[in-house]
């Protein structure tokens, strides 16, 4: 090779293809020897340890785990298996979607418009929108009874967009988004684990006038923060507490007492520099009994219809604590011992534990809030996210060292107490710059040691080069005993912050659709009104004005109407039931270039609305492959040119 032809200069050039080095990663890793051979080696490693750690799941075979995956800017939840870590649905969520219809049919739109508040309704009809078309989905998190899941709902944030949104785990599709007044961003969110979850915990990130209606601009000063708890029944917003500072990340304890919310800009600064100024920022101490009391006490303003406590700084507030935690923290996880709350430190290599057993004395007591910090060791650079094997120890992700550390909590405290102990068990290279972390069932009481996964933000080289957006990637390990054994390792589409892994036997899963599901009851309501019977095969055409309903059903390989005729100029609803009910068989509607696609599953009803504009012969067809004869599952819609 001529010099000039030389290839520039990377980690994988540089150290060559060896394998072996994600094994030898392991205990203690020397970050100088080890960086970058685990790259390589990485995959063919990864599949002979599969098999050594029993963790093959041959074609056909069941995973042992759900795995419930954020997607970050776009928008969606997806459901992995664990530990194949293959992709088994995509349920969209704040994004539109193509394939299911998710922002195009009738149900879809009600789900995303009917929690918007009005100024936001406004605001989008003023950009030609009826919904936000994007969302930033960072944090799913399952309903807890008695601290562990149940198998009801998933809850997600929209920190874009400001809203919370809730999946039903029974057909995982979303039933519930909410736009949440007063605070933006929302970031942070926890359900509750005890006893039940009735509040979904969430925060917003940024600082905005309390009044944010253009009176006050650029003075920070007079900026606060909500934190808020939504009804998880009802999808409605229970209370907030207004805040000092920003707040970031969000979890709660095990006993229904408090929640707590972390914060890098204790600073309330508008800048870099000013956020980052301060050694020290807070964790914020939610008591959830003296808010209640306060609610029902009538201590509270009204704010766009909320309920709104004061538990900012330096106030004599009953509802809030800051606890001093340095610098920048950011990960907020609360440990299966019911005990111990890992705050992350960022900019800190530290974690600092607090014992939530001291908080009451902080409340009641005037104790130092610094008082319920019982550990804080040094863990390396940049901990962002801390997950736990239900076993006394954490894994805690470096982001800046592109590593994770497995540390010991009672060793943490011993040291912190003075003893001459090293809590840090392991230190393990991943690749690279790891964000959130799960283990399996791990912000459960019922956690284990199975697997951990870390997901990480950047693949750099390690991939043939598709552009200059590179993908994500996702390394799994098996952690049970003392090792961590790399068995999964692959890219990931933008943005995996967060997951959790669900053990099967929490959930309760339906394969067909009941046919008086509440997702379509409002189309049930139009077809009584209508006369039409949904249950039955439908060949209906109802003209209400310029509106037109075609109401027909699906039967594997055909629709009900072969072809329909409309007036140029109407609006026209096509309502598809699909009768059949057998187990993966869905159908779909597209109508040809009208942008109109929706899914209708077994046993389901889907809608979707258009306006016939153009005069012709549009044909209609079926987009989810359902027979040998799926192709001809067509028919044609007529228009009628408007009579002049
Ligand atoms: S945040 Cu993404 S790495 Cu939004 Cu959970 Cu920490
Ligand atoms: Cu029905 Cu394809
Ligand atoms: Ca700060």
């Amino acid at each position: 090779m001529s010099e000039d032809k030389k290839l520039p200069i990377s980690r994988r050039n540089l150290l060559g293809a060896t394998a072996g080095g994600a094994a030898l990663a392991g205990a203690f890793g020397t970050r100088a020897m080890l960086t970058g051979t685990a790259a390589v080696g990485a995959a063919t490693l990864a599949t002979s340890a599969r098999a050594a750690a029993g963790a093959e799941v041959a074609p056909g075979q069941l995973d042992e785990y759900y795995g419930f995956w954020s997607s970050g800017q776009a928008g969606e939840v997806r459901i992995l298996g664990v530990p194949s870590m293959r992709e088994l649905m995509r349920i969209p969520v704040f994004n539109m979607c193509s394939a299911t219809g998710w922002g195009t049919s009738n149900e879809s739109k009600k789900i995303l418009t009917e929690g918007l508040t009005e100024k936001t309704k406004a605001l989008l009809a003023a950009n030609g929108k009826e919904f936000p078309e994007n969302g930033d989905l960072h944090h799913p998190h399952m309903s807890f009874t008695e601290g562990t899941y149940d198998g009801r709902f998933l809850f997600m944030n929209d920190k874009a967009n400001t809203r919370v949104a809730r999946v039903r785990c029974d057909v995982m599709k979303c039933d519930k988004i909410i736009e949440i007044p007063n605070a933006k961003a929302i970031h942070g969110l926890r359900p509750q684990k005890w006893p039940r979850t009735n509040y979904v915990f969430c925060n917003g990130e940024d600082e905005v006038p309390m009044v944010n209606d253009g009176q006050i601009l650029d003075e920070p000063e007079k900026y606060v923060n909500f934190y808020t708890a939504v009804n998880a029944d009802e999808m409605t917003v229970a209370w907030q507490v207004m805040v000092t500072g920003n707040l970031d990340n969000t979890d709660c304890d095990y006993e229904g007492k408090y929640a707590f919310s972390t914060s890098y800009n204790s600073e309330m600064g508008m800048n870099l520099s000013d956020m980052t100024e301060s050694d020290m920022d807070h964790v914020v101490v939610f008591n959830i009994a003296e808010i209640e009391a306060g609610i029902a006490a009538g201590d509270f303003i009204e704010l766009n219809g909320v309920k709104v406590l004061d538990g900012r700084k330096g106030t004599d507030n009953k509802y809030t604590r800051y606890i001093p935690i340095p610098n920048n923290p950011h990960g907020c996880n609360m440990a299966p011992d019911k005990i111990h709350l890992c705050i992350a430190g960022k900019l800190s290599p530290t974690v600092s534990v607090i014992d939530v057993r001291k908080l009451d004395a902080v409340f009641n007591d005037g104790a130092d809030p610094r008082s319920v910090v019982v550990a804080e060791p040094e863990l390396g650079l940049g901990p962002l996210h801390t997950c736990f094997d239900g076993k006394g120890d954490c894994y805690t992700t470096l982001f800046l060292d592109s590593q994770v550390v497995k540390w010991n909590i009672e060793d943490a405290i011993k040291l912190y107490n003075g003893e001459d102990v090293n809590p840090i068990r392991a230190k393990h290279d991943v690749h690279y710059q790891p964000g959130h972390n799960s283990t399996v069932m791990g912000e459960t009481l019922e956690a284990t040691d199975k697997y951990y996964i870390t997901m990480n933000k950047f693949s750099k080289d390690r991939y043939l080069n598709v552009g200059p957006l590179k993908p994500e990637n996702e390394q799994l390990f098996a952690i049970d005993g003392d090792n961590m054994t790399l068995i999964h390792d692959g890219p990931t589409f933008a943005e995996p912050h967060d997951s959790i892994i669900v053990d099967p036997t929490k959930m309760n899963i339906k394969s067909i659709w009941e046919r008086d599901d509440p997702m379509w009851a409002d189309t049930r309501a139009q077809a009584e009104v209508d006369g039409v019977d949904l249950d039955d095969w439908q060949e209906s055409i109802i003209r209400d004005g310029n509106k037109v309903r075609v109401y027909m059903s699906s039967n594997a390989p055909n629709f009900s109407l072969e072809t329909f005729t409309v007036q140029q100029g109407d609006e026209v609803t096509v309502i598809v039931t699909n009768l059949d009910d057998i187990d993966d068989l869905t159908h779909g509607f597209t109508m040809g270039n009208h942008g109109v696609a929706f899914e209708v599953g077994p046993q389901a009803t889907a809608s979707a609305t258009f306006v016939a504009a153009e005069p012709g012969v549009y044909w209609y067809y079926c987009q989810w492959f359902c027979h040998a004869l799926h192709m001809e599952m067509r028919g044609r819609m007529f228009v009628e040119p408007r009579a002049s």
